[in-house]
């Protein structure tokens, strides 16, 4: 019944935006578009679950989140998330809760919230038999919805879920469907016509954090990665209220929390695991009873209005006259061909100018954040 009720919830969202016919803040392509702004969470810790080298779209051998951004777009009536990095192509999970309701939700997960994705949500929660406890966010971060996203398979392949975290439990949830890359280089969409949610991602990125804790460098700067549109009418959103965000990567069977979480932990932080100090518990539910994020230092949040970081990034704008135009472009176009690691216009770090920099500098045409 409840899922009825928010898919009923979906329709009048869509109607709505039809009417309004605002033009879109950004392409879910899994590329960063300029209408994101600057980003609001930036990973600080090494990977602990590999560092991508690979480079193409489809395929990744590692995973790291390396910087968080959120736009709300009021006009049309989405969410937007972009969280730049890689998800491993061997059906590791990325994990993104959303604190949208600022009087409701869940600062520990509970088990009897929907079964989504062989009830991977639940396994994280608390086990009232055994007196096990839930994942536990922050002070001041209750999960209003969960989604979450895998990718992996011949062809390659990703898939979502999206599930309501309720106060008192139950609430709806669904699968959003999958999205087939064309080839390695190719874009997929999952685009669920239920909830009126998207998902993409790009693995292309080479750069951001490193897999060496003595040199983890920095997030910032990445933009490939993981994209979602959530419609606004999901989120039980009251139009003013802060929206935060916490995601991970989490094990294959979402019972092991690497030490890629947004907001960042701290610096030299390994992955976190069942245990909270990188041991596997398993069971279920209460598979992740050690990890509480209340307890390490930082947000393990960030919010869509909070703070920049990462300085003000404008991403394209070669000749650094903050506007991305034609005439950058020249420049990139006049700089095809391989080059030195740092080189202005590599984007993807991959050591060579070429479409796929042209591409990332024509989703961020305009003027710069
Ligand atoms: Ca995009
Ligand atoms: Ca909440
Ligand atoms: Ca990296
Ligand atoms: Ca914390």
């Amino acid at each position: 019944m409840k899922l009825a009720y928010v898919a009923s919830l979906t329709v009048s969202v869509m109607v709505c935006a039809s009417a309004t016919m605002a033009q879109a803040v950004v392409l879910i392509d899994g590329t960063l578009d300029g209408g994101y702004g600057n980003p609001k969470a930036a990973q600080s810790v090494h990977t602990g679950f590999g560092n991508a080298s690979d480079g193409v779209n489809s395929f990744a051998n590692g995973s790291e989140l390396d910087a968080g951004y959120a736009k709300i777009d009021m006009d049309n009536g989405y969410l937007y998330l972009f969280l730049a990095g890689n998800l491993e192509s061997n059906f590791n999970k990325l994990d993104v809760f959303i604190d949208s309701d600022a009087t409701g939700g869940q600062n520990e997960i509970r088990s009897d919230n929907p079964d989504i994705d062989y009830n991977g949500l639940n396994k994280m929660g608390r086990d009232n038999v055994n007196g096990y406890a839930g994942l536990k966010f922050d002070a001041g971060f209750a999960a209003d919805v969960c989604i979450m996203t895998t990718i992996g398979g011949d062809p390659v392949t990703q898939y979502a879920n999206i599930a309501q975290m309720l106060t008192d439990g139950g609430g709806a949830g669904g699968y959003l469907g999958n999205g087939v890359f064309s080839g390695p280089t190719g874009i997929n969409l999952i685009d669920d016509q239920v909830y009126g949610c998207q998902l993409s991602i790009s693995n292309a990125n080479t750069g951001g954090v490193s897999g060496d804790s003595a040199n983890p460098g920095s997030g910032c700067g990445v933009i490939t990665g993981i994209e979602m549109r959530i419609p606004l009418a999901l989120l039980a959103w009251d139009g003013v209220s802060d929206i935060k965000i916490c995601a991970f990567i989490n094990g294959n069977g979402h019972d092991y929390v690497s030490n890629q979480v947004l907001g960042s932990l701290p610096i030299g932080s390994g992955n976190l695991g069942g245990d909270g100090v990188g041991g596997y518990l398993g069971g279920f539910p209460g598979a992740l009873r050690g990890v509480d994020f209340a307890a390490i230092d930082g947000d393990q949040f960030f919010s869509a209005t909070g703070p920049d970081v990462c300085g003000s990034v404008c991403l394209g704008d070669l000749n650094d006259d903050k506007v991305v135009d034609s005439s950058d472009m020249g420049g990139l176009l006049g700089a095809f061909g391989p080059c030195a690691p740092g080189t202005p216009g590599d984007f993807n770090e991959d050591l060579v100018i070429d479409s796929a920099d042209l591409g990332s500098m024509l989703g961020v045409f305009g003027a710069c954040p």
